[in-house]
């Protein structure tokens, strides 16, 4: 049995291959995208690959690339070639739940100026509906929480703050808070992605839906590649 971590190193290499000189890579965050990151460097350090850019979806990934010598580039309209990043559930259309890292607001906007946006993950990701695991993030703005707390619910789940390990609400790179939309039942993620959308003080929901064109996806029985 092959462990969690070297099934999302090999998820992240498939993804790290795909890169070729000259282009600007979207660099995702969390565990798997870290590997993704690492790999990137490394075949700079190598020499295999010049004249990449990266454009970080987190201050942490910034920090990790900035020490690895990755350059970093701003984000332009239409200007990323490839943008790699991980998710928190994969369903069988490549519709995606992210953001349980924080991320998701720079994370879809550096996905939807992709020409190429790559998911990796293990396995365990994968989900025969959204939201059967994992909850719905949404990004809004701290002055707004007590109301979008109320409309969210109103979309029939129970939104809960996100808060740090000393117990506060957690504040995002872009300073604002994030409710985990938990969903009893499985719900129209296109509904509530719109709804989520309308909603005046949110920011960004981590329902990626339609964007994803590849995932590579690691088990046991090796790294299975699924297109849209
Ligand atoms: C970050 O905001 C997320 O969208 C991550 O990409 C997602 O949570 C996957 O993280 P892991 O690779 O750590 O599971």
């Amino acid at each position: 049995v092959t462990d969690r971590e070297s099934l999302k190193r090999e998820a992240a290499l498939r993804a790290v291959a795909l890169v070729e000189s000259g282009m600007v890579v979207g660099l995702g965050t969390g565990s798997t995208a870290w590997y993704a990151v690492e790999a990137l460097g490394a075949r700079l350090r190598a020499g295999d690959l010049t004249n990449v850019v990266g454009v970080a979806t987190s201050r942490a990934t910034e920090v990790q690339a900035e020490a690895l010598g990755i350059p970093l580039g701003p984000l332009e309209p239409h200007g990323v070639d490839l943008a790699i990043d991980g998710m928190d559930e994969l369903d069988s259309q490549l519709d995606a739940i992210k953001g349980l890292g924080g991320a998701l607001t720079r994370e879809k906007l550096v996905a939807l100026q992709a020409k190429t946006f790559v998911l990796i993950g293990d396995a365990s990701k994968r989900v025969s509906y959204l939201g059967e695991k994992a909850p719905v993030p949404v990004e809004a703005i701290p002055f707004a929480q007590r109301v979008v707390a109320a409309e969210l619910a109103a979309l029939g789940c129970t939104p809960m703050l996100r808060r740090d390990e000393h117990g506060e609400p957690l504040v995002t790179d872009n300073g604002n808070v994030i409710f985990d939309c938990h969903f009893d039942a499985p719900f129209e993620a296109g509904e509530v992605a719109r709804a989520c959308k309308a909603m005046s003080g949110v920011v960004e929901h981590g329902l990626f839906l339609g964007m994803a064109d590849v995932a590579f996806v690691a088990s046991d029985a090796g790294v299975l590649e699924l297109t849209r």
